[in-house]
């Protein structure tokens, strides 16, 4: 077991439903500490940087789009193996193929959004490499704090 800190994104269709709180909830009851917290609302440029890696993918003009679209909460998850465990809490990235209990499967509102699985409820680091970028993308150092 490794303690690992994740970067946490509860994206604008989450947030515009009203269950930070609850999906915070999810993280703590997994043994996931919150180490560092924002609300806020994106520029075209930052979302755009902080998905360079899908950049030529078909789906990047409107996940930018759909990221922009109301303020986002942004947190820094430290906990035992917290990638993956919070990729777990999180399900599969299409909400229709995510597990019952997962987060996507009980918040997203991907289908409301032009047709897309854009508005999946949340983002969630998929390496300890990554992590660790787009912790930095986000928080100075010094905002976030050991528990
Ligand atoms: P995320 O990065 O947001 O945690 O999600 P993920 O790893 O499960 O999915 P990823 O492949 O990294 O894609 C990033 C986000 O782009 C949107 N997406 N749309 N229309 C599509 O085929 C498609 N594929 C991905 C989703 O919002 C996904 O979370
Ligand atoms: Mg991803």
């Amino acid at each position: 077991m490794a303690l690992e800190r994740t970067l946490s994104i509860i994206k604008p269709d989450a947030v515009a439903k009203n269950v930070i709180g609850e999906i915070y909830s999810r993280f703590e009851k997994a043994g996931l500490k919150v180490v560092a917290s924002k609300m806020k609302q994106l520029s075209k440029q930052e979302a755009e940087g902080f998905y360079a890696v899908h950049r030529e993918r078909p789906f990047f003009a409107a996940l930018v789009e759909f990221m922009i679209s109301g303020p986002v909460m942004i947190q820094a998850l430290q906990g035992e193996n917290a990638v993956l465990k919070h990729r777990d809490l999180m399900g599969a990235t299409n909400p229709k193929d995510a597990a019952p209990g997962t987060i996507r499967a009980d918040f997203a509102d991907s289908a409301d959004f032009a047709d897309s699985i854009d508005a999946n409820a949340v983002h969630g680091s998929d390496s300890l490499e990554n992590a660790a970028i787009e912790i930095a993308y986000f928080f100075p150092a010094t905002d976030v704090y050991a528990r």
